[in-house]
């Protein structure tokens, strides 16, 4: 079986083009790394030899060895999924951990994203604490950056806001939402900075750009991502009504959500002491 038939090349190319139909992914904005095991790339007859290498400046050798099929820099989404061997690869991470093997796609002379160190950053700390972390993923939300203009950039404020916009915040992102300042994109500190945050949380803020989030597949990164911006546009669009909130969910109704979905809230944002029975 050829790479590019397979399901890997098929859901990167539905994501981003769901991300691009969002318009999360103007221009070339955006980019997803999907992490692929051995036993994977040994299925495709196509994956046998390294078609070129190529230097990354930070150490990644702690991911030595590993296989990520990668979004390319300065691509577009909505074009990836009508050429994908263009604008995306499949890299293997050498043992040295300064570079990467080619092992497909990338085929006018790309190469991997500009925020790669964020990428893979956040893949060595992510899998120290969830050994099926496969997924990163970056894109542009419209009112999640708009909310990083007009809310203070506090983790605790936002996550609360954010669980209380919809039922469906809190079960899906119990540990609430990480922030970091304002950063250059695409430089190693901001990947850092990131990484760090990727200890307590799968979602972190990038004030005035956009959204890091990661996970186990890519169905649940991109859900994870659309429940965050749904929560947002919920905001954005009381807002737009004038902004004056009649009734909202508690804190009560918080612990009975948590409980009854069997989540564990952060529990520097909300106690779980005063339980309703
Ligand atoms: O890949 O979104 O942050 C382009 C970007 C940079
Ligand atoms: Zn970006």
């Amino acid at each position: 079986m050829k790479f590019i038939d397979s399901k890997f090349v098929e859901k990167m190319s539905e994501t981003t083009n769901e991300l691009y139909k969002h318009g999360w992914d103007e221009r070339n904005g955006g980019n997803v790394s999907l992490r692929l095991t051995q036993e994977e790339v040994d299925q495709f007859d196509d994956l046998g030899k390294t078609i070129r290498n190529i230097p990354i400046d930070f150490d990644a050798s702690p991911l030595a060895g590993q296989y990520y099929l990668v979004t390319g820099t300065g691509r577009y989404f909505k074009n990836v999924h009508n050429y994908p061997e263009r604008d995306a690869g499949l890299v293997r991470i050498t043992d040295e951990g300064n570079s990467v093997d080619l092992l497909w796609g990338f085929n006018d002379g790309g190469q991997p994203t500009s925020e790669f160190p964020s990428h893979l950053m956040t893949h060595i700390q992510r899998q120290k604490i969830d050994s099926n972390q496969r997924v990163v993923m970056h894109c542009h939300p419209t009112n999640l950056i708009a909310l990083s203009f007009t809310h203070e950039l506090d983790e605790a404020s936002i996550s609360r806001l954010l669980w209380k916009m919809q039922a469906e915040s809190l079960v899906v992102f119990p540990e609430g939402v990480g922030i970091i300042p304002y950063m250059t994109p695409g430089t190693n500190d901001i990947g850092q900075a990131t990484a760090d945050k990727m200890s307590e949380y799968r979602v972190v803020m990038w004030p005035h750009h956009g959204i890091f989030a990661c996970g186990d597949s890519m169905d649940e990164v991109y859900g994870l991502i659309e429940t965050v911006e749904k929560a947002c546009q919920i905001y954005t669009t009381i807002k737009s009504q004038g902004g004056n909130i009649e009734q909202s969910i508690t804190d009560d109704d918080l612990r009975d959500l948590a409980k009854s979905f069997g989540v564990t809230p952060n529990p520097d944002f909300l106690s779980m002491d005063a339980v309703k029975n």
